[in-house]
């Protein structure tokens, strides 16, 4: 584990520093100098004894048809708040982003969020139907779908509403309520490009009305010059069909825009002149400004990131030395060029190391590996993405759209790290 450990090393921790620390040679639990009371474990089941699993032979193949994580990952679950809305069925779970690393989301893990609960479509009576301006109205069964050219893309989708609750000030002790309203998946889909071509579209259409089967019916009107550049009706995410909760058999994906506006349980897309706002008062999502204006047509989300780890639900258990930092940045705009990390709260900041692919409207990954010495830490991270826009600090955003407002929140997160190693979420100025 620890070779493993430093042939992954890259550039930004010196391999010698390592073995100067003695991490070559010595054991897990010389990577922090102490061993926490959970991970000392049964000693039973530790070298030089043979563990209690390699006595016994176990399950089969196929005994877990549809595999499952282990046992020992229960933990890693989506969360709800309870107070936060007034029931379940419209309401919202997050994603456990403190318990996962890369910036693939799996698939029972991304958040939810719906106004009218789930709705359990049955594909054989599937249908999506495209209308209004258009040459000829069209009805697609799921097959119907599945045989158009097909494409796969990652994108991140977040909730306009992601970290809302900390517009006044810091609120959730951990990333997962504080920024858990985002996923990032390999989607497979037909270009709604293509399907609107198929249909033909007339000289006057401009916006397209995309509404969902559910009990909500949920409505979001769309420019069609969005429309027609990157979005998809996807029905399948990474790899499998899409599940129930996140919009099956078919949901359309919107790269780098609001997450309500990717309508999941697709039925219907009427094609029109201008955009729907009536019909779209119960869920369209507005900014409301501190002198009661209100921003409008604010579709894209702008680049923003957070450190997962070490976080509140995530502290950091092995004490002094070694440590990593690990966190996740996205831009609705395009890609992740940098990211800047800051260990004492915006006095220093240092490049982090971004790895594994770094892709458009995806999720980036990225890193920062120091030494410890075990003081109080104020950990920030800054995306900057490649338009060269800079993530703002909370203030700079509070200055512009004062504190009214609970949408599209890009703020830098501060995580205080105690002593102790237990993560709280501050704000400081
Ligand atoms: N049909 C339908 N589509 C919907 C919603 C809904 O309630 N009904 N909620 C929207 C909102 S507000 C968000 S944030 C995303 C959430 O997608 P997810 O549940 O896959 O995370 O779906 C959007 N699409
Ligand atoms: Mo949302």
């Amino acid at each position: 584990m620890l070779d493993d450990k430093i042939e992954a090393e890259k550039p930004g921790v010196s391999r010698r520093s390592l073995i100067a620390k003695g991490l070559a040679l010595g054991g897990a639990a010389a990577l922090g100098g102490a061993t926490t009371a959970s991970a000392a474990g049964n000693p039973a089941n530790q070298p030089p004894n043979v563990p209690e699993w390699s006595k016994v032979l176990g399950d089969g193949v196929a005994v877990r048809p549809y595999g499952h994580p282990s046992k020992y990952e229960s933990n890693v679950i989506r969360r709800d708040v309870e107070w936060l809305t007034a029931s379940r069925e419209s309401s919202v779970s997050f994603t456990p982003l403190h318990e996962l690393d890369g910036i693939i989301t799996p698939n029972g893990l991304c958040f939810e969020r719906h106004h009218g609960g789930i709705a359990e479509v049955d594909p054989n009576d599937y249908r999506l139907i495209i209308h209004g301006l258009v040459d000829k109205p069209l009805i697609f069964t799921l097959d119907d779908l599945k045989r158009f050219p097909r494409v796969n893309r990652a994108y991140f989708a977040e909730c306009a509403a992601n970290s809302g609750m900390e517009w006044r000030g810091a609120q959730l002790n951990g990333c997962q309520f504080t920024h858990g309203m985002i996923h990032n998946v390999m989607y497979t889909g037909v270009p709604l490009k293509i399907l609107l071509e198929e249909a033909g579209l007339k000289p006057n259409a401009k916006w397209l009305l995309l509404e969902g089967a559910d009990a909500a019916a949920m409505t979001r009107s769309l420019p069609l010059a969005k429309a027609l550049d990157d979005c998809l009706v996807a029905y399948r995410m990474n790899g499998e069909m899409l599940r129930p909760e996140n919009g099956y058999p078919a949901r359309v994906v919107v790269p780098g825009w609001e997450a309500n506006m990717w309508v999941k349980w697709l039925r219907r897309i009427e094609v029109g002149d201008e955009p729907w706002q009536h019909r779209e008062e119960t869920s369209k999502y507005t900014d409301l400004l501190e002198n009661g204006k209100a921003r409008r047509f604010t579709y894209v989300m702008d680049a923003k990131s957070v450190i997962t780890s070490p976080s509140p639900q995530a502290p950091l258990k092995h004490g002094k030395g070694f440590t990593v930092i690990s966190g996740i940045a996205w831009s609705g705009r395009g890609k992740i060029a940098r990211v800047d990390v800051t260990l004492d709260g915006g006095r220093n900041w240092r490049s982090a190391r971004l790895d594994g692919p770094v892709w458009d409207k995806s999720m980036t990954r990225f890193y920062v590996e120091f030494d410890w010495d075990g003081s109080e830490l104020f950990l920030q991270s800054r995306a900057i993405d490649e338009t060269g826009y800079v993530q703002p600090t909370k203030d700079e955003l509070r200055k512009v759209r004062g504190v009214n407002s609970i949408y599209h929140n890009n703020g830098i997160q501060t995580w205080y790290v105690a002593p102790s190693g237990e993560v709280e979420n501050v704000e400081i100025s």
